[in-house]
């Protein structure tokens, strides 16, 4: 507890450019629930090394990643909006962990045996042990709860699993936290095939919409989407295509599908096309102009960067300090 709110943490990688399903399946959610918790959100740039990086890349995409939390809405005077390479806490606290984390368990990581699979050629020990950095990441901010996908929900399990071996070693230090899963309906696929999720490492630039992506784009890209034959806007199973575009078109607008399934009626495939697209660059729209605006604001965004940090280092070093002394490192002398 930070006063009287519970905590939550979360985090994304400044891998690639953020899609429509990273907004509708995160970012909105982390939006909803700044109110009712203190939040830390993270760019978490030590995890996206794991992979090989372009480092001028890798500095600009987290830069744009940081605005672009803040141009969805997150207020960063209330969420402590940081970069995680600016709190040497979570390293120090994932190095300790390691020693608290068996190797049969990382083994089983799913994520880890995608990423080799797909990194043959850079099978590192930071990728094998990506979810303990992932744990500290968590476990250093006592956080009570922690906003993911479904992927990530393994790597959850195992920072409760440390969490849990910690405290009954060294009694009550650190929360054990919950997972908070987005409503249903939060999972958005790719426009191209719809039976696979929508990704920004998709190599087909059709298959998703990118939050940066112009009006034009938005539309050319819905209107080019996968559909079915069936010929009517009907939520079921079978048309996936038409189910993803619904879900779409209802995350923008607050409808349901039943009321989306009314209002397209006898109409063809086109025009609800063309609804959904427009749907979208209405609610990317105002994003995309507070990103543009923040993006010229240098000291702003240099302000909010150095406060946060020293934020989040606050909280970082209470619970490091506490694990420091619990595993037996000798106090600091002051
Ligand atoms: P990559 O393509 O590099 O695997 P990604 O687009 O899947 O990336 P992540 O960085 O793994 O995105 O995830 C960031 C957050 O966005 C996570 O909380 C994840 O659950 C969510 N997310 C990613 N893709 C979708 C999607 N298609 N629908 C809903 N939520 C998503
Ligand atoms: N592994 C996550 C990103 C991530 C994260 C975290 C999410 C790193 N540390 C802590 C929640 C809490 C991903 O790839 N989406």
């Amino acid at each position: 507890m930070i006063g009287d709110q519970k905590i939550l943490f979360s985090g994304m990688q400044a891998t690639g450019t953020l899609t429509l399903g990273n907004y509708l399946g995160a970012l909105k959610n982390w939006l909803e629930l700044s109110d009712e918790y203190e939040c830390f959100y993270s760019v978490v740039d030590l995890h996206s090394i794991t992979v090989r990086q372009d480092p001028a890349e890798l500095r600009k995409r987290a830069r744009n990643l940081l605005t672009l939390y803040i141009a969805a809405g997150l207020d960063p005077k209330k969420n402590c909006i940081y970069y995680q390479s600016h709190v040497s806490g979570h390293a120090e606290l994932a190095w300790i962990l390691n020693c608290f984390t068996y190797m049969g368990e990382l083994n089983r990581m799913t994520q880890f045996k995608d990423k080799a699979a797909k990194h043959a050629d850079n099978i590192n020990s930071g990728l094998y042990t990506y979810p303990v950095l992932m744990a500290a990441d968590i476990l250093l901010y006592q956080a009570d709860v922690v906003p993911v996908g479904k992927d990530q929900m393994q790597h959850l399990e195992l920072t409760r699993d440390i969490a849990q071996r910690f405290n009954a070693i060294y009694g009550d230090v650190f929360t054990v936290p919950e997972a908070y899963l987005g409503k249903v309906g939060a999972k958005i696929m790719s426009l191209q095939e719809p039976t696979k999720k929508m990704s920004k490492s998709d190599e087909n630039a059709n298959a998703s919409i990118y939050l940066m992506d112009d009006p034009d784009t938005i539309i050319r890209k819905f209107k080019r989407a996968v559909t079915d034959s069936e010929a009517c806007v009907r939520y079921s199973e079978n048309q996936p295509g038409i189910r993803n575009l619904i879900d779409i078109y209802c995350a923008c607008t607050g409808k349901t599908p039943e009321e989306t399934e009314k209002e397209f009626d006898g109409k063809g495939y086109g025009d609800f096309k063309m609804a959904v697209g427009e749907s979208v660059v209405s609610v990317l729209k105002p994003v995309q102009e507070r990103f543009a605006d923040l993006s010229k604001d240098k000291a702003y965004i240099d302000g909010i960067i150095k406060e946060n940090a020293e934020k989040a280092n606050y909280y970082a070093t209470k619970t490091l300090r506490k694990v420091q002394k619990k595993v037996g490192f000798p106090e600091r002398i002051r």
